[in-house]
């Protein structure tokens, strides 16, 4: 196998050191590079008064990465800017929050340029280049126009949005051109796949032949390839020391009751505020239930620097004192509410205690939180999974309980049957959900890719009928 470059926006710490609330995209990396020679880069995640390029290297725990600083100019435009208020709303069907500025663009595009320029020294002939997520989609053509040749995929960790949609975004047909420059390009599920073929093919007049789609001159090979977790790990954490403790504490805690749980990012295409009033609803309906259980939300917060972020922060507050002051007594109260990050095998052992686990994206390009959810259940006893539709998880997730999370009515019935099911039903539910999450974890997901990236393009699949 030839050595492998990840870039990404920002480079996570190995595991092994404290890193506090990753993102899904960083936990899955850290485990896929570990297993190549090669090099993570990314920005370092500081600040520089003027832009050098100046590369800071690190090993740690297997994995070289290498890291660059960007100015604030950079960090308004680029990561605040055009990727978290432009196209992170858009591709997550938020087009009322979505904003358009030409610094946004250009910034982005600038930003992009000096990722190209920095990491080109570091690609060696023969390595393969995997360039992760939406921060990064025109750099595969920055680093053919600096002349490279390796074989370079890309693959996006969020929706592709349906294409009337798109058309809103100014440059979007200038974005997705760029995209040709890629060898491959890698969606979690068929519906994002399709949507984009969906774009390309009306919007651009470009041609699928099989699983090739070609632009003029250019030809790129799509493949839907559903992110998984580290399966066996995350089972063995949820067996350690460190989750038993975490159970301990919760059921000491819960005193009899059940516990529903909600682990997210603090974001708002996570569907926090209608998870709150499924479950408010919950507790109107069913007031016998009222003390029989509690919901703990953990949502670290995250992107504090936009503005919809501090909006759904506050709004989430007032929500969860609104409820807490309707609904509690003296010795009960009904939303447990945290902000703050744990760390992995802490988590394990939380989802391991819940009876539900609540996963109520209102458009997630995965979401491996259910994931995680599932694999830390105790077999003979699991938990019940509820989740969103919307959620990429819920094409291979189909025996958890599915539900619209826009619908109040839909997120309380799913709590109520939750409760309520027996213990085979739930058996017989989480091996199915098992099943999935161990034949596609995070090895068999790189696998497909970098397979893909491997294939030569002249290896078309047969055409779909
Ligand atoms: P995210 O939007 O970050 O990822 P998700 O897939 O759920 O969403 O991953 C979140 C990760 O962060 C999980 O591994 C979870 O354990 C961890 N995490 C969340 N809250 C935490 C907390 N309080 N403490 C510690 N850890 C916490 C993006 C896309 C997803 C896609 C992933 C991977 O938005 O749709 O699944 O990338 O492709």
């Amino acid at each position: 196998m030839n050595r492998l470059v990840i870039i990404s926006n920002r480079v996570s710490a190995p595991k092994g050191s404290e890193s506090g609330a990753q993102g899904g995209l960083a936990v899955a990396l850290s485990s896929a590079l570990r297993q190549y020679s090669g090099v993570w880069f990314g920005w370092s995640g500081e600040r520089t008064d003027t832009f050098t390029g100046d590369i800071h290297f690190q090993r740690d725990h297997g994995v070289t990465t290498a890291t660059m600083d960007l100015e604030d100019q950079d960090i308004d435009e680029y990561y605040n800017g055009y990727a978290n208020r432009t196209l992170w709303p858009l591709f997550h069907y938020r087009v009322d929050l979505a904003e358009y500025e030409r610094e946004f663009a250009g910034g982005y595009q600038r930003v992009n340029e000096r990722f190209a320029q920095t990491v080109t020294p570091l690609i060696e002939p023969g390595d393969v280049v995997w360039i992760q997520d939406y921060h990064l989609f025109p750099l595969g053509d920055e680093l053919r126009r600096r002349g490279c040749e390796n074989r370079i995929g890309f693959f996006l960790h969020i929706p592709w949005p349906p294409r009337r949609l798109l058309s809103i975004l100014p440059e979007a047909q200038e974005l997705v051109r760029r995209l040709f420059a890629y060898d491959v390009i890698g969606f979690h599920t068929e519906e994002w796949l399709e949507s984009f073929l969906d774009f390309v093919r009306l919007e651009m007049g470009a041609t699928i032949t099989g699983d090739v789609v070609t632009l003029g001159t250019r030809s790129v090979r799509v493949l839907a390839c559903p992110i998984g977790i580290d399966t066996p790990e995350f089972v063995d954490l949820a067996r350690g020391v460190t989750a038993r403790l975490a159970y301990r504490r919760m059921r000491d805690s819960a005193d009899g009751r059940d516990m529903i749980v909600g682990v997210d990012r603090l974001d708002y295409s996570k569907g926090l505020e209608e998870r709150f009033l499924g479950y408010e609803r919950f507790l109107v309906e069913h007031p016998e239930e009222r003390k029989e259980v509690f919901l703990l939300q953990i949502a670290p917060p995250s992107r504090g620097a936009v503005g919809s972020y501090q909006r759904i922060r506050n709004t989430l507050e007032s929500l969860s004192g609104r409820i807490n002051g309707a609904y509690a007594d003296v010795d009960w109260v009904p939303i447990r509410y945290v902000n703050q990050g744990y760390g992995r095998d802490t988590l394990a052992g939380i989802y391991r205690a819940a009876k539900i686990g609540l996963v109520t994206p209102l458009r997630d390009g995965m979401n491996l939180v259910a994931k995680e959810y599932v694999a830390a259940q105790d077999p003979e006893d699991p938990g019940v999974l509820i989740l969103s539709r919307f959620a990429g998880a819920a094409a291979q997730l189909t025996e958890a309980i599915l539900v619209n999370p826009y619908s109040a009515e839909e997120v309380s019935d799913a709590i109520r049957m939750a409760l309520r099911m027996d213990k085979p039903e739930r058996i017989r539910r989480w091996r199915a959900c098992m099943a999935s999450i161990e034949q596609q974890d995070i090895n068999w997901w790189r696998q497909q890719f970098l397979d893909a990236l491997m294939l030569p393009l002249s290896v078309a699949a047969p055409a779909a009928d």
